[in-house]
This record gives C-alpha cells, sequence and structure tokens, in this order.
C-alpha cells in the first residue's frame, strides 16, 4: 500500500483491489475464448435464433463496452475504432438485426477484445482508485466483469438454442445430499422490517441501490426451486389446458405461442430434456429450467400457492433474524464457493433439489443463490431514492411493468455477477434464459421478528 492510498470501504488496499479486478477479468475472458472458439467460424457468425446475438456479436460487443468504459471514461484515451461503436450499441439495432450488419469478423474481433484488455492491464498498474465515482471501490472495473460475465450467460444461453453436435462438457453436479428427501416442503418467515437492497457492496450496480428498510409481513416460501417432477405433474393434471390456471396475458400467450411443456422438453413416451445438443430423459429431482413468467405463475396456482414478490425473495436469502442484518449472501457474508452454490458455468445443469445445505439461508430455503434463476410475482422498478448510474440504459430504461424481476443467479453466472441484492429482469414470455422458480404463499403472523 503506498502512502497515498487509504483502504476502501471493503478493506482492499489498493493493491489487493488491482488483484481482485485483473482476475476476475481475466476468469470472465476465459469462459468467453471457450465459449467462443468450441464452434467454428460459421456458427459465430450465424443467427441460432432471433432472440439471441450472433456470438461473435457478444464478442466484439464485450470488447467494446470495456473500451468505452475503461480505456475512454476512466482512462481519458482516444476512441479506438469509433466508426464501429454503434454496431456494438444494443440499443441501435435489435437482436434479430444484428446478423444483417457489417460486424467484425471473428479473428478481427478478437484481435480487438485482446488489444483493448492489453490496454486495460496497463492502466490498471497506474490507475488511482476512489479518485471519482466511477474508480471508487473499482467500480468502473467490476462493472465490466459484470458484464461480459453477463455476456458469458446470454452466451450460453445461445448454445443451447444451437442446433448441432454437442461442443460444450462439464461434470454434473453432485446427487442430491442425504437429507434433501426429509426436508420439509416450505419454511416460514416471520413478518416485519429487513434491509432491501445496498448502499455498501462496491460493484452492486445501480438498480440494487440505495438500501432501505421494507416491512415484509409473514409468509412461507418453498424450501428448493421446484422439480421437473413436480411441474410434470401440473402438465398431466391438464394445467396448460385450464384458462383459470393463467393469467387472461398468460392464457393469451399460451394459446398463441402453443405452450404445451417447457422449453427443450420432448415427449418420447416419457419426457426428456434437450441440454446443450444432448437429449436424456428428465432429471426428476432437477429444478425446472426454461419457463416464463407465465408458467410459473399458472404452477403456482395449480399448487394452491403464488409467486413470492422480490422483496419475500430477498428477504428470505439476506434477512438474518438473529442480528437483524440482511447478509450479502444467503450463508453470510463470504464470497460464493463451490460448496456454497452452483454457480459459474461448472456445471452444465441445475443441481438436484436440496442441493448445497452449507448455502442454505437462516430460514432453511436452500438454492436461492445458483442453479437456476427464480421468476418473482414483481414488475421491475426502481428502488426509493434510485439515481441511474453510470448510464441509464443499464437499469432506467427498463423500469415498468413489462419486465418482471428474477433473483438469484443460475449456474450460468459466475459469482462475480450474483449476491443477495442482485436483480435481473425479463419479459414474462421468455424462456430461453436459464429460468425456474419457486413458490410462496401468505403465512400467519406468528410473531414479528
Ligand atoms: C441484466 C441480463 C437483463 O442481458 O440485457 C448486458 C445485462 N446489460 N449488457 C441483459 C446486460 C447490458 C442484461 N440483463
Ligand atoms: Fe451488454
Amino acid at each position: 500500500m503506498t502512502e497515498h492510498e487509504t483502504l476502501d470501504h471493503t478493506g482492499n488496499d489498493g493493491e489487493t483491489l488491482r488483484e481482485k479486478i485483473a482476475a476476475e477479468l481475466l476468469a470472465a475472458r476465459g469462459r468467453t475464448t471457450l465459449l467462443t472458439s468450441v464452434v467454428e467460424e460459421p456458427d459465430l457468425v450465424k443467427q441460432h435464433s432471433p432472440l439471441m446475438s450472433p456470438l461473435v456479436w457478444d464478442l466484439a460487443h464485450v470488447a467494446n463496452q470495456e473500451e468505452l468504459w475503461l480505456l475512454r471514461e476512466v482512462g481519458g484515451r482516444t476512441p479506438m475504432h469509433p466508426e464501429i461503436d454503434p454496431l456494438y450499441d444494443a440499443f441501435e439495432h435489435p437482436r434479430a438485426l444484428r446478423p444483417t450488419l457489417p460486424l467484425l469478423a471473428p479473428t478481427q474481433a478478437r484481435g480487438y477484445g485482446h488489444e483493448v484488455r492489453g490496454r486495460v492491464l496497463d492502466l490498471l498498474e497506474v490507475v488511482r482508485f476512489g479518485t471519482s465515482q466511477l474508480t471508487d471501490g473499482g467500480f468502473a472495473f467490476g462493472m465490466i466483469a459484470q458484464h461480459e460475465v453477463q455476456h458469458d450467460e446470454t452466451m450460453l444461453a445461445t448454445h443451447q438454442l444451437r442446433v448441432g453436435a454437442p461442443v460444450l462438457a462439464a461434470p454434473p453436479p453432485r446427487p442430491a445430499p442425504a437429507d434433501a428427501a426429509t426436508l420439509p416442503a416450505e419454511v416460514y418467515v416471520a413478518g416485519g422490517p429487513f434491509t432491501m437492497g445496498t448502499s455498501a457492496e462496491p460493484w452492486a450496480l445501480d438498480n440494487e441501490r440505495p438500501a432501505h428498510v421494507v416491512d415484509v409481513p409473514a409468509f412461507y416460501l418453498d424450501t428448493t426451486p421446484v422439480t421437473n417432477a413436480a411441474y410434470a405433474e401440473f402438465i398431466a393434471d391438464g394445467g396448460y389446458d385450464d384458462p383459470r390456471l393463467w393469467t387472461a396475458d398468460g392464457w393469451a400467450h399460451r394459446q398463441r405461442a402453443g405452450l404445451k411443456a417447457p422449453l427443450f422438453w420432448r415427449w418420447e413416451g416419457e419426457w426428456a430434456r434437450v441440454s446443450f445438443g444432448e437429449t436424456a430423459p428428465l432429471i426428476p429431482n432437477e429444478p425446472v429450467l426454461h419457463v416464463c413468467w407465465h408458467e410459473a405463475d399458472a404452477y403456482a396456482r395449480w399448487a394452491g400457492r403464488r409467486l413470492p414478490t422480490e422483496a419475500e425473495w430477498e428477504k428470505a436469502a439476506r434477512y438474518d433474524p438473529a442480528s437483524g442484518r440482511s447478509r450479502r449472501y444467503p450463508w453470510g457474508d463470504a464470497d460464493p464457493t463451490p460448496a456454497v452454490a452452483n454457480l459459474g458455468q461448472r456445471h452444465l445443469r441445475p443441481a438436484p433439489a436440496g442441493s448445497y445445505p452449507d448455502g442454505a439461508a437462516p430460514c432453511g430455503a436452500r438454492q436461492l443463490i445458483g442453479d437456476v434463476w427464480e421468476w418473482t410475482s414483481s414488475d421491475f422498478l426502481p428502488y426509493p431514492g434510485f439515481t441511474a448510474w453510470p448510464y441509464k440504459e443499464y437499469s432506467e430504461v427498463f423500469f415498468g411493468p413489462d419486465y418482471k424481476v428474477l433473483r438469484g443467479g443460475a449456474f450460468g453466472v459466475s459469482p462475480v455477477a450474483c449476491r443477495g441484492t442482485f436483480r435481473n429482469w425479463d419479459y414474462p414470455i421468455r424462456r430461453q434464459i436459464f429460468a425456474g422458480f419457486r413458490t410462496a404463499r401468505s403465512g400467519p403472523e406468528l410473531g414479528r421478528a
């Protein structure tokens, strides 16, 4: 630690922060490189679904955002290739039209990313943290590491939509622990106030801020995400054919889109699922994946329950009744490890329901972090006191009733972009994302916490 540097609010001195940033950037690039090198050039430039960009777009977009925020905004450097900026601005061109643009070819895109990264690592050596809001706690570097891993998850979804021989492999998660079969179906969370969101987490994005107190009435929450077996019962019971189980919008969408089962399910005398090019019988105790919000909502109604609100989800995940504090994660304040959550594309599927007892929340719920994104009943809205930072297009332009919030992260999410306060959002009809859900019901007040 040099004399002009002070400890930031995470207790990191400048050197520790530099090392952490370098490690996160390196880890993100490792995954980006893998996801874009396991397929041949035609698969990089092709559009695998109108919902997704070509992989080569993600590759150059990641580099372009890194150049924009770190080299230009933090480093004050001049643009490297200003003429390509509009091609990689997500707001200029919808995903469906991106293959028609004069995009950088894979070799050029890789070269651009490599060149930007080299200059960023040079900048990281000399940058002084805390001299501006962008460098406070290394925020802009953390934002860019999170941005890249978010695109790694997007690219993983593109791989799942790709048709062809499998190219990705990973060891399966461990079987469920012995106590999984005897867990209570639901856990109780006492009514009372808790702190939602954060003002202290240095790399929290604008929509997670500021910390504020929310009074949440008592509720019960499923101990684990809803499983394939449970979801198959909903299907077998005619859940997709009973309009009373669906909202009006949900039923209209179910009819229009011909929904009958989660995306990637196949009926072959029994249910099978296509996962990264391999078709295999459904694993009954695995959390259901690739359902839209409308399907999750209809299932919950069929089960005599409802989706949790976003505040309920976060209270279950973070609130520690013993201290009255909100934790960073269900298990405490320590960063995720492979022992507590299924994150980071280490596995290419969710772990069985009941896994990760060491990652359980104080209320007893498991797998709130990792495995599958969990749909909540809530619209994506700003917290009281929200300020768009550092750009309106990260969150603010999406606020409103069109998007539903998902929480908790999935196996495809890197730990750097996953925490108890992290908010994801998507349209209620989307199912190519790694989304599942758990259900809730309002509970009797058995004593305020
Ligand atoms: C937070 C996942 C909804 O992919 O649209 C990536 C993340 N923002 N680049 C998205 C994001 C800008 C965002 N989500
Ligand atoms: Fe992006």
